[in-house]
């Protein structure tokens, strides 16, 4: 019960970050759309709508479990437990930020919670089954996830990484978040199988679908999955039907939209249904709803913020952490 209020906290809180990042992304950037200036330097690729795949699958993870994420990474920063503050301060391009301002919304490094991401397609996949390799060197029973995209799953990189993955038969689970577009090219025309689960087959290992974008059906499919990894039976693939309710990146005009798609995604928001649940089924009442609502607009507003009065990085940084030819 605990757990589903948690879960439900923590859709709300990605949701209120999500939406806040939309609002302060656009200043600055006026009348003209500059996309390197303002508060937010940079692309911007939210991910409202996609808050199940994230909290879904995170819940069963311990905090030195790995998750590597894609290009579009709060929700899964946010459920795994970056730090608000720090990675808003990333995201804003302040020295307070995780990655000192340097890496930005796309690059969000956390060794504290065992938590990266990449701006390169399909960059993941690799770097989880390096964590479950050693995972399982070391005898320890800790799990990767790698998260992806429907588009990732046609790189090369994840067919390596599946091939490796069941050839060791280590601690990992391979998500491809299908939300339905990679930037404005449907699946229909890149992937060549209706299923990314299907692929599953050609490496031997189980490969589920999961429809519905369906908090609960999501978090029973990844609960068995991180099960079979973490007792020795292998990687599992899950594909999870989703969608993302803002563009590809802030100023997408996404002409390549059919008539009233939005919409229907709108309607089916996955929070205002977890939320209907969880009242008829007297998990949450009203007040403590609103009271939830209260901690997250706290919690996101503190983080704004604190990146907000971090400085800038010293022109100096940017000689730091690179290979520079001496
Ligand atoms: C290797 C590589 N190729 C191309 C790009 C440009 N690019 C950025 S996002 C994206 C589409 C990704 O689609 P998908 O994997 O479905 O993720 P989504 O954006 O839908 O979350 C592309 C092609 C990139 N960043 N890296
Ligand atoms: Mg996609």
């Amino acid at each position: 019960m605990d757990n589903l209020v948690t879960m439900y906290r923590t859709m709300c809180l990605i949701r209120r970050y999500e939406d806040q990042l939309a609002e302060i992304y656009t200043e600055g950037k006026t009348p003209l759309f500059s996309i390197a200036a303002g508060t937010i330097p940079g692309e911007m690729h939210l991910a409202a709508g996609q808050e199940p795949v994230a909290v879904g699958v995170i819940s069963h993870l311990k905090q030195d479990d790995v998750v590597t994420a894609p290009h579009r990474p709060h929700h899964f920063a946010i459920a795994k437990g970056v730090d608000l503050r720090l990675m808003t301060a990333e995201i804003f391009g302040r020295r307070t930020g995780l990655s000192r301002g340097k890496g930005g919304h796309m690059h969000l490094f956390d060794p504290q919670t065992h938590f990266s991401c990449s701006g390169i397609v399909g960059a993941g996949f690799p770097p989880a089954v390096g964590a479950a390799l050693a995972f399982s060197r070391q005898g320890r029973d800790n799990v990767a996830v790698a998260f992806a995209g429907e588009g990732a799953a046609n790189q090369g990189t994840f067919h390596e990484s599946l091939n490796l993955a069941a050839l060791w038969k280590v601690p990992v689970v391979f998500v491809i978040e299908d939300n339905h577009y990679a930037i404005s090219v449907p699946k229909e025309q890149s992937t060549a199988v209706a299923h990314n689960s299907d692929r599953a087959q050609a490496y031997g290992i189980p490969g589920v679908y999961v429809a519905g974008n369906d908090v609960l059906a999501i978090s029973e499919a990844a609960e068995e999955a991180i099960n079979r990894a973490r007792q020795g039976q292998g990687p599992t693939l899950l594909e999870i039907e989703t969608t993302r309710l803002y563009g590809h990146f802030q100023g997408d005009a996404e002409a390549y939209l059919h008539a009233g798609e939005k919409e229907s995604w709108r309607q089916l928001d996955p929070i205002a249904r977890f939320r209907s649940y969880l009242l008829e089924h007297h998990t949450l009442s009203e007040d403590e709803d609103q009271t939830i609502q209260r901690e997250v607009e706290e919690r996101v507003e503190d983080a704004v913020k604190f990146a907000r009065e971090s400085l800038e990085p010293d022109v100096g940084e940017a000689y730091r952490d690179v290979f520079v030819e001496s």
